[in-house]
């Protein structure tokens, strides 16, 4: 017999629109500036009547309007179907493999597959975090928003009101300055406004040749940063293997892997010593329980890539779970954005995902 439960839900139709939100702190790295960042919202819903929500922070605007238009199609797809996150993703997978396996083909899949788990937990009244065996609670939490590649003299201050944003014991500051001196007196600013108790991520946001990497992460490994991020262009697993052997200070990449079978590839090659996942690349609540699979069984450390409050509760079922990138650029749209304090995010305890939109606010930065 066929259990009968309030949980089955199934596809109906789903809303997606584009915000663009301001930065408090623009953002200048080696990968480029933005005063603004896009987000575009996905709302699944279920005949049942739950909703589904997802983000996706896709960078640039322009690349909102080829994300959607593959939201839109998938969802024409799905319509009907139940919401069954696994099954959904290897479908859309299959059906959407002429566009290839990854890019914005995943990146779409993502949206849906996010709002699809949240649909659920609604559905069952649990947190995301408890419906996947875990248990509410605190995620420790680095402070990435800020510290970029802005002029030296405004980073001691800039440190110390992150750290004061939530009692935080780690910062990221951006790294890959033209001279190595520049990098040297951007971490010496750092520590003397924060002292040396704090953790220092540094982000290269892949701006060095190999060879550049080879010299310049040699300088700064007695730094005793937490980690070298993406040093050299992202996919060069070989050349990123090589340094992380070298170095004494880990090597980090992954927020431009895609997908478990490309986490996989970089796992085997040995090209870091820990990885940081970005929800819409690899895959959504899927794709990312597929690969802390990987990460744990390797023993490697993840953290996490900007999506800090769906990020928060895949970190409390992660079994090498490291950090938590905390951004707040997204706050602007949450009706009730996730508590930050002792350097930590706090899951809220309330179903799904715990995210639900301000809809003043996505009216405002509508585009
Ligand atoms: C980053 C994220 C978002 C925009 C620019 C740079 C960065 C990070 O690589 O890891 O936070
Ligand atoms: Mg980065």
């Amino acid at each position: 017999m066929k259990t009968k439960s309030p949980v089955r839900l199934t596809m109906d139709k789903v809303v997606v629109r584009v915000v663009q939100i301001p930065m408090r702190r623009p953002i200048v790295a080696r990968l480029g500036e933005f005063k603004s960042f896009p987000y575009i919202l996905t709302d699944v819903h279920t005949k049942e009547g739950v909703i589904g929500h997802s983000y996706l922070e896709p960078y640039r605007v322009t690349a909102a309007k080829s994300i959607v238009a593959l939201i839109e199609d998938m969802a024409e797809q799905q319509r009907g179907k139940p919401v069954a996150p696994f099954d959904r993703f290897e479908e859309a997978v299959r059906s959407l493999h002429l566009l290839g396996r990854q890019g914005v083909m995943l990146i779409a899949i993502a949206a849906m597959d996010m709002a699809m788990w949240d649909a659920l937990a609604k559905a069952l009244g649990l947190p995301l975090v408890v419906l996947l065996g875990g248990t509410v609670g605190p995620v420790r939490a680095y402070n990435t928003n800020g510290l970029w590649l802005i002029p030296i003299e405004r980073l001691a201050d800039e440190a110390s009101a992150l750290v004061a944003e939530g009692d935080f014991t780690a910062l990221k500051i951006r790294l890959g300055r033209d001279a190595v001196k520049d990098d040297l007196k951007a971490i010496a600013e750092v520590r003397r406004a924060v002292g040396d108790d704090i953790i220092l991520m540094g982000d290269f946001n892949q701006g060095l040749s190999f060879s550049a990497a080879k010299r310049r992460l040699h300088q700064l490994d007695d730094q005793g940063l937490e980690w070298f991020e993406e040093p050299i262009v992202f996919d060069d697993f070989t050349g990123s293997a090589r340094l992380a052997n070298e170095l004494k200070t880990p090597v980090q990449i992954g927020e431009n892997i895609y997908g478990p079978r490309h986490f996989l590839q970089a796992v085997a090659a040995g090209a870091a010593d820990c990885y940081m996942p970005d929800l819409e690349r690899i895959g959504g609540v899927t794709g990312w329980l597929r690969s802390a699979a990987i990460a744990g069984a390797a023993g490697l450390p993840m953290s996490t890539h900007l999506y800090p409050e769906f990020s928060a509760h895949l970190m409390r079922v992660t079994e090498t779970a490291d950090w938590l990138e905390w951004r707040d650029w997204g706050n602007p749209v949450l009706a009730e954005p996730f508590e930050i304090r002792g350097g930590a995010i706090h899951i809220p305890d309330r179903p799904g995902a715990g995210i639900a939109w301000d809809e003043a606010a996505v009216k405002r930065f509508a585009i």
